[in-house]
């Protein structure tokens, strides 16, 4: 009896024990609902150590904390006071952890409330994602298989070979009237479309071209595992190569004008290359197409000039000197949208800026006074570049080059413009330097960080990276939608992005390494007749859904800042 009372007892204590243990434990029940919750935003790659490390409380909170993923409190600290932001129509609080520096997988956690998504601490955290960035243009090379070697699970047929385009109404001239067919092969797809522009490939053919040219170490470690990697080039300009021979094709050889774009008469439906067959058209000589083409091919001359490639970098300052001249002899012709075409049009009307950046790239190339003179009057201080305005894309050639010295009064422009993103940067709650959502946001975010990235190459000021590192934090979940803006990143990333291949591919998982256009409220109504809700506050106006073109697009210029801000940090002394 003695004996069982005595068992009785023991179970008794240990089942106390257990309850006890049991209730010791519960907090941390809480602390971990499983899903990491919206309340709190971190960038959900990570944070390098000796770098400022923040996640964003969208809740009150007195104290947060971080831990492991099985529950153990790290760090404890109190977050800053909440700040609003009318674009977001939300409040957010800072959680600094910056004095936490050991590497591990963490969780940012106000106890009780909310959980955020796991991140890393831990060094080279971008290289993965700098690398995939490049290869989304592998995966969208037109007219060229993607086998399994090179392209996973995501390996299709080619498809669009643009062997025997035709030329459409509005680009007939004598030399080649309505309906001649031509060849224009290769390339990238534009975006979730399967058309090619020469505005949009310019911009960012340029971009990729400047973080091989800005972040060599890196790029010439880097290997993409594309069937060029192995080659005497990096693969960063293999894939240039792959886009600036299509923009070649583009060029009409009687009279050195550019044809503005190349693509079908209405859009394509949502299925893959090689089940598309409606015919492709060359649209319209534009002076805009011209004079960034001939900036393009003027840089890239100069790249592949330094990497033995004489022949083809001759051919291409040829080029760039002829179309050039074309749009001398063509300063306004804009493109206007012929009746029966309805694809993207990439419009502008003003070229004073198109003008000053291929002058300062062909005064680069040439060395000729000619281009010098054009680009002095045409100059405008700097902004975020975008596809229809690329003027600071011609500084940044003129400041990184042996030339810099003849150019202070635009270094300091350059300067006083990084400055105020910063001052942006630090008064906003969200800690980016973007203060106007518009269609492809994140890529303005991505901008502004490489600009701010080419500011720490001119005056060696730190505070220039810190910046961009908030913006990379921003695109990878530290902001109002908590997503992490880059397919296949992050534990919240999009999964249904407006894009053709990934719609019609029957992979579940997207191509990784796509930055989306991300929030705007430009067309609230993309994806009618469906109902699809979206936030009112631009900054928070993001839907995963493929019908949202307006904020889930992929784009080559939108990836293309991407690629030079994850390299670009990926690149930084001590970085290894
Ligand atoms: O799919 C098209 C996308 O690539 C463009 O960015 C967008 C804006 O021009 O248009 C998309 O196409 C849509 C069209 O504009 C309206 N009808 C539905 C089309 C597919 O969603
Ligand atoms: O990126 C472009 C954006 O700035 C414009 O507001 C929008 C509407 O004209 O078009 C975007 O470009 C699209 C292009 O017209 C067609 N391919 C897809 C591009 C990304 O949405």
């Amino acid at each position: 009896m003695e004996k069982d009372l005595t068992h009785t007892r023991l179970a008794l204590a240990s089942l106390l024990g257990a309850v006890l243990l049991l209730i010791a434990c519960r907090p941390r029940k809480e602390y971990f609902p499983g899903e990491a919750s919206d309340a709190i935003v971190v960038d959900q790659i990570g944070y390098e150590p000796g770098t400022q490390k923040q996640a964003l409380l969208r809740l009150d909170a007195a104290t947060f904390q971080l831990t492991t993923l099985e529950g153990e409190v790290v760090f404890e600290g109190e977050p800053s006071g909440a700040k609003a932001w009318s674009l977001s129509g939300d409040t957010v609080r800072i959680a600094d952890f910056s004095a936490f520096e050991t590497p591990g997988t963490y969780r940012v956690t106000v106890p009780g409330k909310a959980v955020s998504a796991p991140f890393e601490i831990g060094s080279n955290l971008y290289r993965s994602l700098a690398s995939a960035a490049l290869k989304s243009y592998y995966y969208a090379r037109c007219g060229a298989d993607i086998p399994e070697t090179y392209g996973g699970k995501w390996h299709r047929k080619g498809g669009h070979p643009d062997t025997l385009v035709l030329v459409h109404a509005s680009a007939a001239d004598e030399h080649r009237p309505e309906g001649t067919p031509i060849a224009s092969p290769g390339g990238w797809y534009d975006a979730g479309d399967y058309g090619k522009y020469i505005v949009n490939s310019s911009i960012t053919t340029w971009t990729l071209l400047m973080s091989a040219a800005l972040n060599g170490a890196f790029h010439e470690e880097q290997n993409l595992n594309i069937p060029e990697s192995g080659d005497m080039l990096p693969d960063i300009l293999n894939e240039a190569l792959v886009n600036l021979s299509w923009m070649m094709t583009m060029q009409d050889p009687h009279d050195g004008g550019l044809y503005h774009k190349l693509t079908t008469k209405a859009f394509d439906g949502f299925i893959m290359p090689d089940a598309t067959s409606a015919q492709r058209y060359v649209v319209q000589k534009s002076t805009p197409a011209s004079l960034d083409f001939a900036a393009t091919m003027a840089a890239a001359s100069r790249v592949l000039k330094q990497h033995g490639l004489t022949d083809l970098a001759g051919e291409m300052e040829d080029r760039a000197v002829r179309a050039w001249a074309w749009a001398e002899e063509h300063p306004d012709v804009f493109y206007r949208q012929p009746e029966d075409i309805s694809t993207g049009a990439y419009p502008d009307s003003s070229l004073v800026d198109e003008r000053f950046w291929a002058a300062s790239e062909l005064y680069l190339t040439t060395g000729e006074n000619r281009y010098k003179e054009v680009l002095l009057d045409q100059y405008a201080p700097p902004v975020t570049p975008k596809w229809d305005v690329v003027n600071t894309l011609g500084a940044i050639s003129l400041l990184t080059s042996e030339k810099r010295g003849e150019f202070g009064a635009f270094e300091h422009d350059f300067l006083a413009y990084a400055a105020r993103l910063i001052q942006r940067e630090t008064s906003n709650p969200y800690r980016i330097s973007t203060d106007a959502f518009a269609w492809g946001s994140n890529s303005d975010v991505a901008n502004d960080g490489m600009l701010k990235l080419v500011a720490f190459q001119l005056s060696n000021d730190a505070a220039y990276v810190a910046s961009a590192r908030n913006d990379l934090h921003y695109l990878l979940g530290r902001n109002a939608t908590a997503y992490c803006f880059v397919t296949g990143f992050g534990s919240k990333s999009p999964r249904h992005p407006h894009n053709r291949i990934m719609a019609a591919d029957g992979i579940d998982d997207p191509i990784p390494g796509y930055l989306v256009g991300g929030p705007n409220t430009i067309v609230l109504t993309d994806c009618e007749p469906e109902h699809v809700s979206r936030s009112s506050y631009p900054a928070a106006s993001y839907t995963d859904t493929q019908c949202s073109y307006s904020t889930n697009e992929t784009a080559i210029n939108w990836n293309a800042p991407l690629v030079f801000l994850s390299s670009g940090i990926s690149n930084l002394p001590g970085a290894d």
